[in-house]
């Protein structure tokens, strides 16, 4: 089958052709950027970020998320992206133990994808991985990422809304969560409120974010959540929705032209090797004609 033939079958729903489809993209399968040229101006899919420390219960939220999103009939995507770190070797297991269930749903699809290293950055093509599959269509798109590095800010970049989930752990921990993830949160999910500590951990996070906050600026919602019996999950699923509603058409043209931009820059950029370069500065300077600004006016 050509991949021009299995994106055909993959925009119908079929699982297994969407699953090629995706290694074609990760894999930059030479056919694959006609097929992108092809995919309708469609309604993007809602993209929601969940992200947190590993272990925060991530995963078995989802789990909850994807049996109250397909119990109103939306269709739903799930892209798991594992830092390869060994710190978070376990996780891939766990994160498919944790959905198993839903593998064999027709409305359901869930796949994990390595992240680009160490840095726990997103994986490079995650962009065109979302577009693949709002057009296959799903209408919920559920990026789980491990809140580490850099790959909260650049989840929060891709997401229509981000959802930063904590666990109460003590009082004094707040004071050291990453910047980088209280920034990026529209919503915070406290999980494992099972724990007897919840409440002084609700507390000590909404005062924390009362700090520098505007009068006049809505306060972030924190929503109460046990993952593990699906408590709460249904209220989170509403603020979802409503920052849905709110989320601003400006953050997503935003994203798109980050987007944009980084695309044409590696287009631009895809002829230019540091080899070849270091080359031919190193000819030219042999025959004593280098000049830098030159060479590079030239290039
Ligand atoms: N006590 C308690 N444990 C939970 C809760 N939610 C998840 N867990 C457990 O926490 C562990 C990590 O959950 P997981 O969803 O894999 O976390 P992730 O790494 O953030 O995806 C698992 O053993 C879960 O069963 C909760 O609300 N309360
Ligand atoms: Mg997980």
């Amino acid at each position: 089958m050509t991949a021009a033939q299995g994106w055909e079958y993959a925009l119908g729903g079929d699982v297994q052709r969407i699953a090629r489809c995706i290694t074609w993209i990760e894999e930059e399968h030479p056919d694959i950027a006609a097929c992108l040229r092809t995919l309708p101006p469609q309604p993007r899919a809602r993209i929601t970020g969940i992200t947190g420390p590993p272990g925060a219960g991530k995963s078995t939220l989802v789990d909850t998320l994807i049996g109250q999103m397909t119990a109103a009939g939306r269709r739903v995507a799930v892209l798991c992206v594992d830092p390869s770190s060994p710190f978070t070797q376990g996780a891939i297991l766990g994160d498919r133990v944790r959905m198993a269930r839903w593998y064999q749903h027709p409305g359901v699809f869930i796949r994990s994808l390595a992240s680009r290293g160490s840095l726990g950055g997103l994986h490079p093509q995650i962009w065109e991985i979302a577009q693949f599959l709002s057009a296959c269509p799903f209408e919920d798109i559920i990026i789980e990422t491990v809140g580490v590095g850099q790959s909260e800010v650049e989840i929060a970049g891709l997401a229509d809304i981000t959802v930063v989930v904590l666990v109460p752990e003590s009082g004094d921990e707040i004071q050291t969560l990453k910047a980088g993830l209280m920034e990026v949160a529209d919503i915070f999910a406290v999980n494992k409120c099972d724990r007897p500590d919840a409440d002084l951990f609700v507390h000590s996070l909404q005062q924390m974010m009362s700090v520098g906050r505007r009068a006049e600026e809505a306060p972030t919602p924190v929503i109460r959540t046990v993952a593990s019996r699906g408590e709460g999950v249904a209220q989170l699923l509403d603020a979802m929705d409503r920052q849905a509603l709110q989320a601003s058409d400006s953050r997503q043209l935003d994203s798109m032209t980050d987007r944009a931009w980084h695309l044409i820059m590696k287009k631009r950029m895809k002829d230019v090797r540091k080899a070849n370069l270091r080359n031919r500065i190193s000819n030219l300077q042999a025959r004593g004609a280098f000049n830098l600004y030159a060479f590079i006016e030239n290039y």
